[in-house]
């Protein structure tokens, strides 16, 4: 065996150049990779003992990508395209070997090749779309060659991944092997022997040819995108490429593909969007851990509440096989719950997300009970009842009381105490907050709350845990609505006072859904329901909300809100007498109403919530600024393109964000607007939130 270069070695068996990848832990195509590739293929390639070249790789996975560490770095090592140029231009056949996931720069090198194998646990992807890229390695061209124009769009647009049954089908590989090595070599010499031809799947034309027969292929695509997509820029680029692929030669494509690659890898999308990446899987990451942690087993899970929230927590772990015993007071509530999950199910089975099978052995894992004693021995309980910190204390009372000694004893409060709820217990270390997001079964968000007390174990089992159960965790310290909630209600305080001084709610939504949020907060207030802890009883009218709740308009559920819902479309229009009532209520406390910039809207709904986030960094509520954007991204919809609140704030300067800060301060007169000390500090030095570490 030679070692090429660091990453790649070259060994030579029955006639077989084997070139394989080491760059653990996924293989990314990094320069040592791409160099090593470079030179081993052409070594083979000249070498005249040599019938065949394969290309495997050691470790997890294939080449899973461009190193997105290299991204916006000076070039090293071999280019790209000049070792795709080797590998597909060599004088005998060269096959990849594929097991786990061949993705981006990793698949497009392995189209380069004449053939493809892989084992029966491979995937295939060009995910490159989540990065706010486009496949720039010539895979806008050569997948619509070869799994066709419609599939090759929707593989890039997603980002999603295909199984080796389906690349076998559509011929994306060649052969489904059951040994990588020996059946890769196997493959190998079969090619030679038999003199098969060298395969270029550039050259191929069927798929395209029948793309072309289609005129309103592109148009009924993007249609079909477009509220996905929106304030995206890469699919779009991704769409005008694989249009290239189908209406212009193969090299006039590449061409467009690396011109338009480049402006979206030197784009603050794209920035944003890997920076998220790597802020994801850092958010996991508990600093100062000892080494040796042992985690707790998770096998059984306790849920109380089969509510929406119970429901919906429950199937989390269903879904990744973990039994669950969910728990009500009253039978018709338990048969509620357990019906909603059920119908969940059958929805997702009748859209072929799942089998029946899949139905029904999930089902079968859930375990209904009126005794809460019935979860005892369970490994994790989640509380999920409704945010009422007596009733929350009454039942970690009760748990103490009976569960098993070693359970995790998590609460799904969104603001409240945890500190508190845990105090009532003999042992608060074994106490964490599980907060998840509505839908529970959805959002990937689990914003996990560290109490004063938890320990080590139980907060990195529940993290390892929200991976296994597909959620993107982020850790809180304890303080009022912890990260997410914390920072939203700061943007509500100035949304509500906003409207007082000039902007009408829809003038706010609008800026914020421009922006890039799902919806802005009265809308979001009127789909929640304008009358969550509102008293009827209690009302005076003395606000807007109350005024609203009082003439029955409690929000999308009553068909109006602060807005007017279309009783068939949902389409929501904004109501002169609301824009009455506010302006009723400006007058009534004296605010002089003015005209607002889209900017200035913009500004006081956001700036807010960064001052805030320095302020849970200031008080170490969150390890780091990136697991704030995680909370924010995945949470609360902010729009990924754009980073997070903190990579926004660096993005657009911190100074500029704390001059704005001490403008509003001046001209409002109100200490809210006091910048945080963090800020200051960050900009005397000339720092922004990135410099944290
Ligand atoms: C591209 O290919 C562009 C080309 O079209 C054109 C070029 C001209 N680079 O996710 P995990 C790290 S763009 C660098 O926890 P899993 C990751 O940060 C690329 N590092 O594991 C983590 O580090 P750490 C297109 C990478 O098993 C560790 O590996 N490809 C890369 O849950 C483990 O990662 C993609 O977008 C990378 N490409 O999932 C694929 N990938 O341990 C991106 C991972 O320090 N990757 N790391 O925290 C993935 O989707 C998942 O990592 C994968 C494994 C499915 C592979």
């Amino acid at each position: 065996m030679t070692a090429i270069t660091d990453m790649v070695d070259l060994e030579t068996r029955d006639a077989v150049a084997v070139v394989s990848v080491d760059n653990p832990p996924v293989n990314a195509l990094s320069a040592g990779v791409r160099t090593g590739l470079y030179e081993a293929v052409t070594r083979a390639d000249a070498d005249d003992a040599v019938k065949a070249v394969l290309i495997i790789c050691k470790g997890r996975t294939f080449i899973a990508g461009a190193d997105i560490r290299e991204f916006g770095k000076p070039p090293k090592g071999t280019p790209g395209p000049k070792v795709q140029a080797a590998i597909e231009g060599a004088s005998k056949p060269v096959i990849s070997a594929i097991h786990g996931t061949a993705l981006g720069g990793g698949l497009e090198t392995a189209l380069c090749c004449h053939y493809r194998v892989a084992v029966s646990s491979a995937q295939f992807g060009l995910p490159e779309v989540k990065l706010g890229l486009l496949p720039g390695g010539g895979g806008t061209q050569r997948l619509p060659r070869v799994v066709g124009v419609q599939k090759s769009l929707e593989m890039m647009i997603s980002g999603d991944r295909v199984d080796a049954d389906f690349a076998l089908a559509c011929g994306l590989i060649d052969e489904i092997v059951d040994d990588l090595m020996e059946g890769g070599l196997a493959f190998a010499k079969k090619v030679a022997d038999e003199g098969r031809p060298l395969v270029k799947v550039r050259d191929a034309t069927g798929k395209i040819e029948e793309a072309r027969k289609d005129p309103e292929l592109f148009a009924t695509f993007r249609k079909s995108i477009a509220r996905k997509t929106r304030g995206f820029e890469a699919p779009e680029d991704i769409v005008q490429c694989v249009e290239d692929a189908v209406s212009k030669s193969f090299d006039e494509g590449i061409q467009g593909e690396r011109e338009r690659f480049v402006g979206l890898v030197s784009g603050q999308q794209s920035a944003a969007q890997r920076y998220y990446f790597f802020a994801e899987r850092q958010a996991n990451k508990i600093p100062n851990l000892p080494k040796d942690l042992a985690l707790i087993p998770v096998n059984t899970v306790g849920i109380i509440g089969a509510g929406t929230m119970g429901g919906g927590i429950a199937m989390n772990f269903l879904n990744a096989g973990i039994s669950v015993i969910i728990v009500e007071t009253a039978q018709e509530a338990l048969d509620r719950g357990l019906a909603v999950v059920s119908k969940n199910y059958e929805r997702s089975a009748s859209r072929g997300r799942i089998t029946m099978d899949d139905v029904e052995q999930r089902m079968a894992k859930l375990t209904p009970t009126l005794n809460m004693e019935d979860i005892s021995s369970c490994d994790l309980v989640v509380e999920a009842v409704f945010e009422n910190m007596d009733l929350k204390k009454e039942i970690f009372t009760r748990l103490d009381s009976f569960m098993k000694e070693g359970a995790i004893l998590a609460s799904n409060t969104s603001a409240l105490n945890l500190n508190e709820i845990a105090s009532v217990t003999k042992r608060p270390e074994m106490v964490i907050g599980h907060h998840y997001f509505s839908p529970a079964n959805v959002m990937k968000l689990l914003e996990v709350v560290r109490g004063d007390k938890t320990s080590d174990a139980v907060l990195a089992t529940t993290m390892a845990l929200s991976k296994k159960i597909g959620k993107v965790a982020a850790v809180s310290g304890v303080c009022p609505g912890f990260i997410g909630n914390r920072m939203l209600a700061q943007r509500g305080v100035q949304a509500q006072k906003m409207i007082f001084e000039g902007p009408m709610p829809w003038d706010v939504d609008d800026v914020l859904y421009d922006f890039g949020f799902p919806m802005g907060p009265f809308a979001m207030g009127d789909l929640a329901g304008l009358d969550i802890g509102w008293d009827k009883s209690k009302s005076r009218g003395e606000t807007v909300r109350d005024r609203l709740c009082e003439m029955d308009r409690r929000g999308q559920k009553t068909g109006a809100g602060y807005y007017n819902y279309d009783s068939q479309t949902r389409a929501k229009s904004p109501e002169p007498m609301v824009e009455e009532l506010i302006k009723e209520f400006s007058e009534k406390i004296g605010k002089a109403r003015r005209e607002f910039s889209k900017e200035e809207i913009l500004q006081r709904c956001i700036y807010p919530m960064i001052n805030e986030g320095a302020k849970i960094l200031e008080e170490g509520m969150s390890y780091r600024p990136s697991d704030i954007d995680v909370v924010w991204v995945n949470g609360y919809g902010w729009p990924v393109y754009r980073g997070g609140p903190m990579f926004y704030a660096d993005s657009i300067g911190l100074d500029n964000v704390m001059a704005r800060l001490k403008e509003f301060q001046k001209q409002d007169g109100d200490d809210f607007w006091e910048p945080a000390a963090l800020i200051n500090k960050l900009v005397t030095e000339g720092k922004g939130f990135k410099d944290i570490t």
